[in-house]
C-alpha cells in the first residue's frame, strides 16, 4: 500500500534537514560531495537514505541507485566539476521542496473538490442560515447590526474560545450548543467536514461557505 502522503509540507524543516543531510555527507568537509561520499552516505547513513527517498525528487532519489548515479550527478552538478557543491545542492534541494510543494497542493485541491461532490450543501446553507439569524438576533438586542459576512466574523471571534485564531471541532460544538441550536449531531458533523477543508482538524478560513 502506498503511503500516505501528506496535504502539508514543512518548508523550514526540510530545508533544515537537507542542510544536515548534506553536512553528514561532506565527511572530509570541503562544503562539496564527491561521488566516494555519496556512495559512502547513501551506503551507510540511515538518515541519508531516509531523507532521499522521502525528498521527492528523481534527481536525489536517483543518487541512491549505482546505475542511476551518474546521470542523477549530472543532473545536479551545475558546473560539472564532478561534485556536488553546496549552492548545487541546495538547487536540486529547492526543486524538490517545489515539487512537494505542488504536489501537497494538489492533494488538498483534491479532497476539497471530493467534499464539495459529496456534501448536503442545501442543509449546510440552512444551518449557517440558522446560526446566523440566531447571532442577528443578539446582534439587533445589542443595538448592533451587520452583514452576513460581518456577523461570520463576529461569530468566528466568539467561538474561537481560547483566542488562537483557528476554531476546532470543540469550539464549533460548544458555539452551536451556546447559541441554543439543537442540530442533528449528524449534521454538525457534515458541517464540520465541509468546513474543515483539509481535514486539519482546525478551521481558520472567516468566510461562510
Ligand atoms: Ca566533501
Ligand atoms: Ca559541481
Ligand atoms: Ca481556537
Amino acid at each position: 500500500m502506498a503511503p500516505v502522503q501528506p496535504r502539508y509540507v514543512n518548508a523550514g524543516s526540510f530545508l533544515n534537514i537537507a542542510r544536515q543531510v548534506f553536512d553528514m555527507m561532506d565527511t572530509d568537509l570541503n562544503g562539496s560531495l564527491d561521488r566516494d561520499e555519496i556512495l559512502d552516505g547513501v551506503k551507510n547513513n540511515k538518515k541519508v537514505k531516509h531523507f532521499l527517498k522521502n525528498c521527492g525528487h528523481e534527481d536525489l532519489q536517483f543518487l541512491m541507485d549505482p546505475e542511476r548515479l551518474e546521470p542523477a550527478l549530472k543532473a545536479i552538478d551545475e558546473d560539472g566539476d564532478g561534485q556536488v557543491g553546496l549552492m548545487e545542492w541546495e538547487h536540486a534541494i529547492r526543486r524538490a521542496l517545489n515539487r512537494k510543494l505542488r504536489a501537497a497542493e494538489k492533494r488538498r485541491e483534491e479532497l476539497r473538490r471530493k467534499k464539495i461532490e459529496k456534501a448536503p450543501l442545501k442543509e449546510l446553507r440552512e444551518f449557517l442560515m440558522r446560526m446566523n439569524d440566531r447571532f442577528k438576533e443578539r446582534c439587533k438586542a445589542e443595538g448592533t447590526v451587520s452583514t452576513l459576512r460581518g456577523n461570520w466574523e463576529r461569530m468566528f471571534n466568539e467561538i474561537d474560545d481560547d483566542g488562537s485564531g483557528r476554531i476546532d471541532y470543540g469550539e464549533f460544538n460548544g458555539a452551536v450548543y451556546a447559541m441554543g441550536l439543537e442540530e442533528d449531531p449528524k449534521l454538525l458533523r457534515d458541517f464540520w467536514s465541509f468546513v474543515d477543508e483539509d481535514d486539519s482538524g482546525e478551521v481558520r478560513s472567516r468566510r461562510p461557505i
